[in-house]
């Protein structure tokens, strides 16, 4: 008997990593599979019309593309142990790092799996090669995945990560590493002894790239050794184990780290909202495109030009529509958290273009 859930993917994928986490903790039936040339050729591309991984295929053959829209079919059907914290306040934390996760700590996560290639070279390759052909030899994987790796390697640029901003993108890392540190050193998750959708969301760069390539690795057993114990409990949980602390209580290690994210990733967010809802003035009706063009950005104090992806604006709106639901003492506790870390104007923007995802396809339309 084959599985109830399929997931294609791979052990280097950022958003795999997301995906096999969550599966583990609910300890859902699943296989997973790598996403072979044949499989991106037979089932990816048709059905989702892009090469993009993960994806989760059930075993009546429905197809869901996207980490976000997985785990929230998943918790659909499987709703035993929420991975979405019942507290308010909890709730929007845990959409806030998603979100971070997610969008933005891909920057760190590619500047430390490209920039410092020399020192990774045969590894890398060899794991997209071994993704795509696993039947292949060693040396002919290294040979496929230079190939398929090209525009990977070839994005980061595109990410942001060049000559002036790699020492902010490292000072901003270490900083993260500290923060999180000082966190894993006394909870086992962000926010108890469950993950929620915040540990998934972190989980995809701080396990494929920054807990796995082997120099981010080393520097992260190194100098951060509570954060790679909780990297190794994310791929082994207790499945269905633990709690959310209670009373919809926040931990104050959260909140250095909730700066930070407030200070370098929001305003790329709000400036992404801006330019959507400007594309979708010019453009009714239109599907938005996944870049829309460059903009301005600074982490760690080092400033430079990174793609406007268009997609964060989908993330970004749960956060604002889980603070905007929030309703009196909620919101009062909601209010004084985000004053405390920068994030209180942010989360009170109002969003003239919502933007929705139409199943199946990678350009996001409004809502
Ligand atoms: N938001 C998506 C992102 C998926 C994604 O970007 N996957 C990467 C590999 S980890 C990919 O296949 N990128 C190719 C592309 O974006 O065209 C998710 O959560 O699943």
């Amino acid at each position: 008997m084959s599985a109830q859930y399929t997931l294609y993917g791979g052990e280097l994928s950022l958003y795999t990593g997301k995906a096999r986490a969550y599966l583990r903790y609910k300890g859902l039936d699943f296989q997973e599979l790598p996403a072979t040339r044949e499989v991106y050729k037979t089932i990816i591309v048709p059905r989702v019309g892009a090469p993009i991984v993960p994806v989760l295929v059930t075993d009546d053959d429905q197809l869901v593309q996207d980490t976000t829209e997985i785990i929230d079919f998943l918790e659909a059907r499987h709703p035993a142990c929420p991975v979405y914290p019942q507290g308010g306040l909890q709730r929007l934390v845990a959409l806030m790092l998603e979100f971070y996760g997610d969008e933005w700590l891909v920057i760190p996560a590619m500047h430390y799996r490209w920039s410092v290639l020399d020192e990774q070279y045969d590894f890398i390759m060899r794991e997209f090669g071994a993704m795509n052909a696993p039947g292949a030899s060693e040396e002919e994987q290294i040979r496929i995945g230079e190939k398929i790796s090209a525009p990977f390697r070839g994005s980061i640029a595109h990410l942001g990560i060049t000559k002036g901003t790699i020492d902010g993108i490292e000072r901003a890392y270490a900083e993260l590493l500290e923060q999180l540190d000082g966190h894993f050193a006394q909870y086992d998750y962000l926010l108890g002894s469950r993950p929620s959708i915040g540990d998934f969301g972190l989980i995809g760069p701080l396990y494929a790239h920054l807990g796995r390539d082997p120099v981010p690795r080393a520097l992260m057993e190194r100098t951060a050794p509570h954060v790679y114990r909780w990297v190794q409990r994310m791929n082994r949980p207790v499945p269905r184990g633990g709690e959310f602390l209670a009373d919809d209580r926040v931990p104050d290690s959260l909140l250095p780290v909730l700066a930070t994210m407030c200070r370098d990733h929001l305003p790329d967010a709000l400036d992404v909202v801006a330019r959507n809802a400007q594309w979708l003035r010019d453009n009714p009706g239109g599907k938005l495109p996944r870049v829309l063009g460059m903009h301005p950005f600074t982490t760690g104090g080092a400033s430079g030009e990174r793609y406007v992806h268009s997609y964060a604006q989908w993330l970004f709106q749960r956060c604002l529509d889980q603070y905007q639901s929030l309703r009196d003492e909620e919101r009062q506790r909601a209010d004084i958290l985000l004053a405390t870390v920068g994030g209180l104007e942010a989360m009170q923007t109002r969003i003239t273009h919502r933007v929705a995802r139409v199943p199946g396809q990678l350009e996001l339309v409004e809502a």
